[in-house]
């Protein structure tokens, strides 16, 4: 029986325990894993503890002005001197250790943390809390329970996590325990203003282009209620755009009147398409992106298909229009 809780002393006991810690999260990391991994590493360093960050996918530009994202590594391998250099992995929201996208991780014991659901507790010890808003904010959790003040910039990399994973306060995730723990870093010195410039006017044109690209084939199903996209490799290519570059298309046709989900498809890739769903309410296309194998939150999840972009999203749009079919 491995420690599973979602308080952060169990976490915070074992973290204090390391000498060396190698942090990671999962593929296509967004604004709750890097900041989240950024404050883990702050804390760890206040413990005296060292840490390396090392991602296998970049972080999106959108956070590039994140305190301390220049620390961040990305590599398709872990690195030379894993395991014997680290007595610690933290996997940041990988719901399987597979979503890191690393091989060999588990020779050395895991701390994982996350928020998202069915996550099996597969570490040494398990941090998992599903109605945590971000895991950002169990994060915060940890400062308090260790009686460490964070800095500004933990604030700012826990805020950036906790204001990405809500969509700015606005998902059904934003409840009290998001406010409390936003003012609690607020007034240690976050900036929203400053953040909300980063994280939704530092888009690259790249990403805008690939939004016209991914409007062109812009479908609805069950007579508005959800609206879908898609964007293959020539749209990548047309747009000059990366994996990088997908970050907030999602949110347009979300914002269409009487829409309530989107699915997103991207293959940039041959025969790899990556899904991803947003939904509003009690629309919960976290049990469509889990039927495919993949996982997420009531209103943000996705998934991963082998198989030609046509094929995916037809697939995910029948799915679409059962869930919305069954809630009339
Ligand atoms: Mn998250």
């Amino acid at each position: 029986m491995t420690p599973t809780s979602n308080d952060p002393t169990l976490a915070v006991v074992r973290l204090r325990r390391a000498r060396r810690v190698l942090l990671t999260c999962h593929r296509n990391p967004d604004g709750d894993a890097i900041g989240s991994e950024l404050a883990l590493a702050e804390l760890a360093s206040s413990f005296g503890v060292e840490s390396v960050i090392v991602n296998r996918d970049p972080a999106p530009v959108t956070l590039s002005e994140l305190p301390g994202v220049g620390t961040v590594m990305v590599a398709e391998t872990l690195p030379d001197d894993f395991p014997e250099g680290y007595d610690l992995v933290i996997t940041v929201e990988c719901p399987e250790l597979e979503r890191a996208g690393f091989n060999g991780l588990d020779q050395a014991p895991i701390l994982n943390i996350d928020h998202h659901r069915a996550n099996p507790a597969y570490g040494e010890v398990n941090y998992l809390d599903e109605e945590a808003p971000a895991v950002g904010e169990m994060v915060w959790a940890m400062f308090k329970a260790a009686g460490v003040e964070p800095s500004v910039e933990a604030a700012t990399n826990t805020y950036v996590a906790l204001a990405t994973d809500t969509g700015d306060f606005c998902y059904s995730n934003a409840r009290p325990r998001a406010f409390r723990a936003a003012a609690e870093m607020v007034e240690r010195g976050a900036d929203p203003p400053t953040i909300s410039e980063w994280v939704h006017d530092g888009r690259t044109e790249a990403s805008v282009r690939l939004l016209g690209e991914a409007l062109k084939n812009l479908r609805f199903g069950c007579d508005g209620r959800f609206a879908s996209l898609a964007v293959d490799e020539e749209a990548f290519a047309r747009a000059g755009a990366d994996s990088t570059d997908t970050d907030e298309i999602i949110n347009i046709p979300r914002a269409i009147g009487g829409v309530e989900a989107v699915v997103f498809c991207k293959q940039w890739e041959p025969g790899l398409v990556k899904v991803s769903f947003r939904s509003r309410g009690r629309v919960d296309v976290c049990s469509v992106a889990a039927s495919f194998g993949g996982g997420g939150h009531t209103n943000a999840a996705g998934c991963t298909f082998k198989t030609d972009l046509e094929t995916a999203r037809r697939q995910v749009e029948t799915s679409l229009t059962e869930l919305l079919g069954g809630q009339g």
